[in-house]
């Protein structure tokens, strides 16, 4: 407490320095500001919310190793405190935290950003992309950068990092999904995104949007007949104990955004910032080869634990992407053409 009081002052004094130095114009702001910052023993303490379980789960065992890693390299200087499970709130209460500065990152998932940005549902296009590598070579273009800007402005909070949350299979109570007819009448789970929701229309299905930590209970109580996640998170929430049928269609690409307040970035010195976003660089890479690896583990584990877990053969898959076709013109009318066009674009450009 006491140090940080005393390097608080000594910082404060070294801006108010740094400051009228560069009011008369003497130039070297930044490097006193350096200076004075890299010297200092300030501890810069952040919160990382998420809603994911909290351990044998692939988002919160990549937090931890990186939350380690940065703590590491900056000896100590980055704190990061890891609140998982929806402990600081559900995805979008997570995201008001981040634009309010109550938090400081958040890794969160493409359904609950729609109502702060529509643009980043072009990407939860059904199908959109033929496998999470070609999602990944997406995630790192020109074109995701642009997007993570566009974010920015539209939110004010900073995307740092497109991680994976994984590709979205339907699971069911009481009945194996193998074509669209196998949906109608279902009431399924999603999240408040209105891609989804009018995925699961197009399926003749009933969108019933419900917060993810209420999920399990909905299933339980049989509220709802389904839902859809990646298969890793389906096992670590345990939704698989409530849900016998699981079928592998892969129906969407779930981005994990990187999310963070900028001025929590922005207060750090800049070595310290060079640190942070190196690891969280890294926290991407490492958390998008779990996603792939832990469905793999999941999905064996599961089967082993007596859930029937169905391949669509390629027609059934065919008919799953035909039906949802006309979902385009939903994810267009809510993100606007310009959204739309650069994305679909960009896939094309992948795969030439
Ligand atoms: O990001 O709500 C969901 O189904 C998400 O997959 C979950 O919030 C994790």
């Amino acid at each position: 407490m006491k140090n940080v009081r005393k390097s608080r002052l000594i910082l404060a004094t070294g801006l108010a320095l740094t400051a009228a130095l560069a009011l008369t114009g003497c130039g070297g702001g930044d490097e006193a500001k350096e200076e004075a910052a890299a010297s200092d023993d300030t501890v810069y303490t952040m919160k990382w919310a998420h809603v994911s379980p909290a351990e044998n789960d692939k988002q919160a065992d990549a937090i931890n190793e990186i939350i380690a890693k940065i703590e590491k390299e900056s000896n100590g200087r980055i704190k990061i405190e890891h609140y998982p499970s929806a402990i600081l709130g559900n995805e979008e209460e997570i995201f008001e935290g981040l634009q309010l500065g109550t938090i400081e990152i958040g890794t969160l998932s493409s359904g609950s950003l729609g109502g702060f940005y529509p643009g980043v549902l072009a990407t939860s296009t059904p199908f959109l992309f033929q496998s999470r590598e070609e999602a990944w070579d997406f995630f790192d273009s020109e074109t995701a950068d642009w997007l993570a800007d566009q974010v920015f402005e539209n939110t004010g909070v900073k995307c740092i990092g497109w991680a994976e949350n994984g590709l979205r299979c339907f699971t069911t109570t009481k009945k194996q999904v193998k074509s669209p007819a196998d949906l109608k009448g279902l009431n399924i789970r999603t999240q408040q995104n209105p891609v989804t929701m009018a995925m699961v229309e197009s399926l003749d299905g009933v969108p019933q949007p419900i917060a993810f930590a209420e999920l399990y209970t909905a299933l339980s109580q049989g509220a709802v007949d389904g839902q859809e996640n990646p298969p890793s998170l389906i096992y670590t929430q345990g939704l698989y104990e409530v849900q016998p049928f699981l079928t592998l269609d892969y129906h969407v690409y779930d981005f994990l955004g990187v999310f963070v307040n900028p001025a929590a970035l922005d207060k750090m010195p800049a070595d310290l910032q060079e640190i942070f976003q190196k690891n969280i660089d890294e926290f991407v890479t490492i958390e998008r080869e779990k996603s792939k690896s832990y469905d793999e583990r999941d999905i064996q584990t599961m089967k082993d634990a007596g859930v029937s877990v169905y391949e669509l053969t390629d027609e059934e898959y065919q008919q799953m992407v035909d039906a949802t076709v006309p979902v385009r013109d939903v994810v267009r009318e809510l993100t606007g053409d310009e959204v739309m066009d650069k994305v679909l674009a960009q896939v094309e450009e992948l795969r030439k």
